[in-house]
């Protein structure tokens, strides 16, 4: 059914008014590789800078009214900062999203945490765990989105199958902990900082402990957590048609979790992703998605990085969302191979900005974020206010 130009303008302005996405805290802090970080004058080292500039963007952009939260860098006492972080809520009118656990930092989780051999750590992992959901229902934030680096580095020193039954008891008892409108995300990575075995390595074992933990347990993706060879919208398809898919990380990387911004090395990849999940919606399916971008922007200013890829997201999916997917399905159906990838990639290759310009400017959204930005001052004002601080920074984010 080929729209007119009102028709699809109509369209692209409905699905643009639903497409959000959540913002990481730690995109706007110094962060770096294992071989060093380039500190930024600009850049976010508190909750209430990482606020400000969420504010900022969401100012610009529109589409950004929640900030992910990452409870040992934001919330370093715990529940006790609760009252601090509502109250940055109101004076920026960001929301708290997702609430991040840190199973990955502290000294003793060195063979792991949930799934370390000792239950004394395991326990104290899990106690983080509780914690982290009791965070979110005080923040009244839905998701509580769970990363976990363990794995071990040497065949022969760590028992697989003993760490799948850990993790599937303290995934139970987290469920049975949260509230009736909270989830758990699970995410899975298949190696890094862990060289030999990750414990939640893949889709697969990311659906098993969400099924086993409870129905309030849905699959993360992170689009950076795949071998380059695999086929990222299958596993998007398949965690569709099994409802087991709760939400994404995005970035983008060339070679492993190089954390770059979205649509920078394969903007096709994306592209491919939003169509699933626009099919899927038109099938009936469940889609309740939560979109979060996960990157670090070591190089590129922070915020220029995260307004930068706030309208790339905001792009790929309105081309996506394009694709005539009816005449789509008659030539998929009919294997007219050609007609459907030219149909399929030609909405891939539409020019979008002139209608992503026009919806910013009939909802009174700066028409070009990025220019706006430069314009502002924004950073520079950041830079001069936050300099005189920014020396060697210790932690990740
Ligand atoms: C792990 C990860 C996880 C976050 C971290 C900042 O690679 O993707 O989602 O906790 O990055
Ligand atoms: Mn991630």
């Amino acid at each position: 059914m080929k729209l007119t130009d009102s028709a699809t303008h109509d369209y692209a302005f409905h699905a643009l008014d639903s497409f959000q996405v959540e913002i990481p805290s730690w995109g706007f802090a110094n962060t770096g590789t294992r071989f060093g970080k380039f500190v930024q004058a600009a850049a976010a080292t508190t909750i209430e800078e990482k606020f400000c500039d969420a504010a900022e963007v969401n100012r610009l952009t529109g589409v950004t009214p929640t900030l992910a939260l990452h409870v040992l860098w934001d919330l370093p006492n715990g529940l006790k900062d609760v009252p601090v972080v509502r109250d940055l809520e109101r004076r920026f009118g960001i929301r708290s999203g997702s609430i991040n656990p840190n199973l990955f930092q502290d000294q003793e989780y060195k063979f792991g945490s949930l799934c370390n051999p000792s239950a004394a750590i395991r326990e104290r992992a899990l106690d983080h765990m509780l914690d982290s959901i009791e965070i979110g229902k005080a923040l009244g934030s839905r998701d509580v989105s769970l990363w976990m680096a363990d794995g071990s580095n040497y065949p022969g020193t760590q028992s697989m199958r003993k760490r799948i039954t850990w993790l599937e008891q303290a995934l139970r008892t987290s469920h049975d902990h949260l509230s009736s409108n909270q989830r758990i995300l699970v995410e899975y990575k298949p190696f890094e900082p862990a060289f030999y075995h990750t414990d939640i390595a893949d889709w697969g074992m990311s659906s098993h402990f969400a099924r086993i933990a409870g129905p309030q347990a849905r699959v993360l993706v992170d689009t950076g957590h795949h071998y380059s060879a695999q086929n990222i919208e299958q596993i998007v398809a398949w965690l569709l048609h099994t409802n087991m898919l709760g939400g994404f990380h995005f970035n983008d990387r060339r070679y492993a979790d190089d954390d770059l911004t979205l649509g920078s090395i394969d903007p096709y990849q994306v592209f491919r992703i939003f169509h699933e999940i626009h099919a899927a919606t038109d099938d009936g399916l469940a889609t309740d998605i939560a979109y979060m971008i996960d990157q670090s922007h070591n190089l590129k200013g922070k915020i220029e990085a995260m307004v930068q890829t706030v309208v790339t997201a905001q792009e790929l999916y309105l081309k996506a969302a394009l694709v005539d997917r009816e005449q789509l399905a008659e030539l998929q159906q009919s294997c007219d191979l050609v007609a459907a990838e030219e149909l399929y990639r030609g909405a891939f290759w539409t020019d979008v900005r002139p209608l992503t310009k026009a919806w910013r400017e009939a909802r009174g959204l700066p028409a070009d974020p990025l220019a706006e930005l430069h314009s502002s001052g924004y950073v520079e004002r950041a830079a001069r206010e936050r300099g005189s601080r920014s020396s060697a920074v210790s932690s990740y984010a």
